[in-house]
């Protein structure tokens, strides 16, 4: 039998805090109310944000260097998904599931596709993975797989990435995200264009192959695994080879793909601007692409992404709508409590941006008074809207305090019964 929390169980311990919680949600109604804005209907804008969860998130990612398993982790895709399921139930922000092919592969698509729904799931975009070679395929991606100068190992990358499609499809998915490491390791390994010219004829045999509804998300990385020269190393070059493809091409926005101290708000404002934003992958940096939780070193860049996206709304209303995804590892927490922290990170971020007083901005920038118009940014950054997203959670049936409720659950010895260790099950498989 599989274990997941009970609901008694959730509003049980909800119970215990609701009064404070009430207390500190009337208390935030009152200073809200002094700056023209209704708490409620803050709340009901919380209450419909959503991230999706990346499935390979929910195993020990490590690094490149080691991986120390966790107990009772998910030794196969539908494990993943119980774990997923229990993000969704106490976060009530992440009902969708993004998968990675292979590491996801399963004979019975149909079956894990029933699954996720009678958990409350749907599959988001999914992912290929030509950046290592699976087992038992027979050519390698060694030097490249979108861009290999070999014409048969392009040919297996682009049936990979076809394969992803029909599967997707299968799941419910409506969208491709493409990440490859291609690229040059030294000066001289690769003709710069003729590489970004073999991407491009890949990927129109991939984009001949969406289906009408389908978007392919072009995810760029500054380096690693190709340190001298990767050929989708920027927004730059995401957003040329997006304009090339076709309106089904956007780019995606991964926080950690960029160097240190990039403007990756004014990245996220040029693609709006230019109709090109398809989607993010949240998680956050100091150095490279670390994949820490999102808002854990810089949570200011974040609410500043997210005051470009209600700009987009704002200029563009229903047409703009980026996808939202968490991509990040976990080498010394628990998965759950990262991707459940993570989620609500995000969704902090979207209720800040919200907090914004546009009408103040709006005249501080055409009074020039930069100094007002940055404490503008500041007073919605620094407002606590907690109480918000909890009352979002309690009232759409999840918790008060996820990470309180999840320890108290003791969901993860649970999982340690359920889940003996096997060999060779991990989440990313990344080591
Ligand atoms: C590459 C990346 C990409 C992959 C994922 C596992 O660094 O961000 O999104 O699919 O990590
Ligand atoms: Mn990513
Ligand atoms: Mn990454």
């Amino acid at each position: 039998m599989t274990y997941l929390i009970p609901r008694d169980f959730v509003a049980q311990e909800n119970a215990r805090s609701l009064a404070q919680l009430q207390a500190d949600y009337d208390a935030l109604a009152g200073v809200l109310q002094r700056r023209g804005r209704d708490i409620e209907a803050l709340t009901t804008q919380a209450g419909g944000f959503s991230v999706a969860l990346p499935s390979w998130g929910v195993g020990t990612g490590g690094t490149r260097f080691a991986r120390f398993p966790g107990q009772g982790e998910p030794r196969n895709v539908f494990e993943k998904i119980d774990d997923c399921a229990t993000v969704h139930q106490l976060t009530r922000v992440t009902p969708g599931v993004s998968l990675h092919f292979p590491w996801d592969r399963t004979q019975d698509p149909r079956a894990l596709r029933e699954i996720a729904n009678a958990r409350g799931l749907h599959f988001d975009s999914v992912n290929s993975n030509t950046f290592q070679n699976a087992a038992g395929q027979p050519l390698s991606y060694k030097y490249g797989s979108l861009t290999a100068q070999d014409a048969a190992v392009r040919a297996q990358a682009i049936a990979h990435n076809i394969d992803c499609v029909e599967l997707g499809n299968t799941l419910g998915s409506k969208g491709l995200t493409v990440w490859l490491g291609d690229g040059a390791n030294f000066p001289g390994q690769h003709n710069l264009r003729g590489a970004l010219e073999r991407y491009l004829s890949s990927m129109r045999e991939i984009y001949a192959a969406l289906p009408s509804d389908w978007l392919i998300y072009i995810e760029h990385k500054l380096f690693e695994p190709a340190f001298y020269a990767t050929t989708i190393a920027d927004w730059g070059t995401s957003f040329a080879c997006a304009t090339e493809l076709g309106p089904k091409a956007k780019c995606l926005v991964d926080l950690g793909h960029h160097a240190p101290n990039t403007n990756i708000e004014m990245i996220v404002a040029r693609l709006a601007q230019f109709g090109k934003l398809g989607g993010f992958h949240f998680n956050d940096s100091k150095y490279g692409d670390d994949d820490l939780d999102s808002g854990s070193i810089n949570p200011f860049q974040l609410f500043l992404v997210f005051n470009e996206l209600r700009d987009g709304v704002a200029r563009d209303g229903a047409a703009f709508n980026p996808t939202y995804m968490l991509d990040q590892s976990h080498n010394v927490t628990d998965p759950v409590e990262s991707l459940m922290s993570s989620a609500i990170e995000v969704q902090r971020a979207y209720i800040q941006a919200a907090l914004v007083d546009t009408d103040a901005l709006a005249h501080h920038q055409q009074e020039n008074d930069a100094l007002m118009a940055a404490q503008t940014l500041k007073q919605a950054f620094r407002t606590d809207v907690g109480p918000i997203l909890a009352m979002a959670r309690v009232r759409a049936g999840g918790a008060a305090d996820p990470v309180a409720c999840y320890r108290a659950s003791t969901y993860r010895d649970h999982k340690a019964k359920e889940r003996p260790p096997v060999a060779g099950a991990s989440g990313s498989g990344i080591v």
